[in-house]
């Protein structure tokens, strides 16, 4: 056997142990350039060809092209099989276990305060009332003035108010929608104004510097206590039950007069007295009353033509009242745990 042959025979040896070797598609690419690539020892074998008897050359061309031949088969059979594995490893590392636990679908859950308002609203809704919405820092003179609260007046003081300046305050309560509204002079009107007002209050069980109103307002002609009391009856019944008594005590506020707080019949107990009503069988829910000549002056409407009746009410008491909360602060922590009970 020739030197060259030798020479090629060994090529193929080699290459075929290092392919065996090659364990991914790189190495395998390593051991293409280092055999058959233009500076690879097959290529070389054939770069010596000059020094070849002419008559041996086409045998050393037919050894080297078996040999490429050779090589390159087993190249793109190792080439196929590492391919495959390949594949394999990526489709059993990605694959999903599709008896892990689903991920968990966190709902949110509407507010007792949302609730409850939104109970209040459709009942008023039904009743063809309007919901209008106004500013929560507002003008003194719609707070307090076109209220029948001048200065120096008592109210003022007991509310004990966030002044932002001498003329404009956080509101203590949502009337100054109402007073708006009424400027507009469009009658008749029949609306309620739901939203958050503030007071200079320590934190407590029952008390919140921030907290909300809903205040409800008609104006039009031949308006009569009436008209009041069958209106705030039927709310009663439609928020705590068809059963559910009503009682009108006289009150005084500086913007209705005559004025009244109004007790519902205790929905736990049906009046006879127990822990939730403190024995005395009248839960107090809202306050009222006519609304007073001089604020419908005030506010550009002839008292002498029409008349209103006007009311409020806390929406956390409601709130706390129909889902027996016994602490304000509650409403206020968004513990969903808290949150998710109602
Ligand atoms: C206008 C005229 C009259 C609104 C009224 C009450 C009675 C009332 C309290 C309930 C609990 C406030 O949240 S609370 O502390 N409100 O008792 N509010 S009459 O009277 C108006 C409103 C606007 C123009």
């Amino acid at each position: 056997m020739s030197d060259i042959q030798e020479k090629v025979k060994q090529i193929i040896e080699d290459a075929t142990a290092k392919i065996g070797q090659a364990d991914n598609l790189e190495k395998l690419n390593d051991v293409r350039v280092a055999f058959l690539g233009k500076k690879g020892e097959l290529t070389a074998v054939l770069k010596g060809m000059k020094n070849v008897a002419a008559e041996e050359r086409p045998k050393v061309g037919q050894w080297v092209n078996d040999a490429r031949n050779q090589i390159e088969n087993y190249m793109e059979e190792t080439k196929k099989k590492l391919e495959r594995a390949k594949r394999e490893a990526q489709i059993e590392s990605e694959s999903i276990d599709v008896t892990l636990p689903a991920k968990k679908m966190e709902m949110g859950h509407r507010h007792p305060n949302t609730i409850a308002l939104e109970e209040v609203e459709r009942i008023f809704v039904g009743m063809g009332y309007e919901v209008v919405e106004g500013p929560e820092v507002e003008y003194d003179l719609y707070n307090f003035e076109k209220l029948n609260i001048p200065a120096n007046h008592p109210a003022k003081d007991e509310q004990d108010t966030f002044y932002i300046n001498k003329d404009i305050v956080l509101r203590t309560q949502t009337s100054p929608v109402q007073a708006r509204i009424m400027e507009q002079g469009k009658l008749p009107i029949r609306m309620i104004a739901p939203g958050r007002v503030f007071r200079s209050d320590e934190v407590d069980a029952t008390h919140s510097p921030s907290f909300h109103q809903i205040e409800g307002l008609v104006v039009d002609k031949n308006i009569t206590f009436a008209d009041l009391k069958g209106t705030l009856e039927e709310f009663a019944r439609e928020l705590f039950g068809p059963d559910t008594k009503t009682k009108f005590r006289p009150h005084h506020f500086p913007f209705t007069e005559p004025s009244a707080e109004v007790d519902v019949s205790c929905f736990k107990c049906g009046g006879k007295g127990c822990r939730f009503c403190k024995g005395s069988g009248w839960i107090e829910i809202l306050g009222c009353g006519m609304v007073h000549p001089h604020v419908l002056e005030m506010c550009g409407i002839d008292p002498n033509e029409y008349t209103g009746f006007a009311f409020g009410v806390g929406l956390e008491r409601i709130a706390l009242l129909k889902y027996e909360i016994d602490d304000m602060r509650l409403l206020y922590e968004n513990d969903i745990r808290f949150l998710k009970q109602f």
